[in-house]
């Protein structure tokens, strides 16, 4: 259940540039002016600037520029995923403390959240720029009873999450860049880290990072990513609430989640193709000691990415370079 303390940011969010009437918040919300005017000293309280004119209503000024424990799970309406949810105003990385929680038995669901990395990290120990309160920077623990080379569907499944997070709350149309980037208009919005440890056949644990760029302003993107990153901010042109988008993406992922262990692969493919980014153009492929022109087909149900040649021929690829 949506709570009206929730409703009334987003009503506030919506429109920065001009002032809400009480009358106005008052109807939507269906709550008395009194009641409104109780919420926004409550929102003081927690760091937001409110502007008020008597007569001509209510803005805000400003977010708070640190999330709390409690403005992240108040409204979060999972079964499972993120009950169990730890919060840090900094961190090396969400990553490595979900790895240490994780090996002293942290439960499944268990969530990670930090207001900034020092740390951030991508794949192959590249570096994940993640600025205090500008993002979301997330580690998600997993036990799924599968087998260990399943793992990569869980990036794929997190993927088709961020997706329709981004549909639904964002109103921006994302699209996933095999096997882990997710990007919006040519430029990566966010990255997924997915790691595990498996023992013999079985996972123990997966732990699954998300790092979703939503309040940086062109400007504060660092030098050596402006062309090629961009933010929730930039695309729309509005400050995002992070942690409504938080409670939507937890509920995104355990759905999806649910669906994938009880349904397997196949209709979450579906859904992964439909966003793909580039699904039916041609890429250049560096794999197999040469590079070749392919053209992008779909994926597998163990997560490999389907191209074709120009000879038609079909190939299969588990890891490449890919020149998009
Ligand atoms: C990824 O790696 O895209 C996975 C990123 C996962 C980050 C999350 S944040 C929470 C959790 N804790 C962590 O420490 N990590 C996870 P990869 O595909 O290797 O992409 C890394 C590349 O993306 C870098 O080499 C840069 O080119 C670019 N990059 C770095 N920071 C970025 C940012 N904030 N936005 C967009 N691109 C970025």
């Amino acid at each position: 259940m949506e709570s009206t303390r929730k409703k009334l940011i987003t009503l506030l969010a919506e429109q920065q540039e001009q002032y809400v009437s009480g009358q106005k918040l008052s109807e939507e919300l269906n709550i008395s002016r009194a009641a409104i005017w109780k919420h926004m000293k409550g929102l003081e309280k927690d760091g937001y600037k409110i502007d008020a004119i008597s007569r001509v209503g209510y803005r805000i000024v400003a977010f708070p520029d640190q999330m709390s424990l409690n403005t992240i799970q108040w409204g979060l309406n999972t079964s499972w995923l993120g009950q169990r949810m730890y919060y840090e105003p900094q961190l090396d990385s969400t990553q490595s403390l979900a790895h240490k929680l994780a090996l002293e038995g942290a439960e499944h669901g268990t969530v990670v959240i930090a207001d900034e990395q020092l740390k951030g990290r991508g794949r192959l120990h590249r570096k994940w720029d993640s600025q205090k309160g500008k993002g979301i920077w997330m580690s998600i623990i997993l036990r799924p009873p599968l087998e260990p080379q399943r793992a990569p569907q869980l990036t794929l499944a997190s993927a088709v999450a961020i997706i329709d997070m981004l549909a639904s709350q964002v109103n921006v149309k994302g699209q996933i860049k095999w096997p882990n980037d997710i990007f919006i208009q040519n430029k990566k919005v966010a990255g997924i880290l997915t790691e595990m440890q498996a023992e013999q056949d079985l996972i123990q644990y997966v732990i699954i990072g998300i790092g979703l760029n939503v309040n940086q302003t062109a400007e504060e993107i660092p030098e050596d990513l402006q062309e090629i990153a961009t933010s929730l901010q930039i695309e729309t042109e509005q400050t995002w609430v992070r942690e409504g988008l938080i409670q939507n993406l937890l509920k995104e992922i355990e759905s999806v989640y649910e669906e994938y262990v009880q349904n397997g692969f196949g209709s979450i493919k579906k859904r992964w193709e439909l966003a793909a980014y580039k699904m039916g153009d041609w890429i250049k492929v560096k794999a197999m000691r040469k590079e070749w022109d392919a053209k992008l087909i779909g994926i597998q149900n163990d997560g490999a990415l389907i191209v074709e040649d120009t000879d038609k021929a079909r190939k299969v690829l588990y890891s490449a370079e890919i020149d998009w």
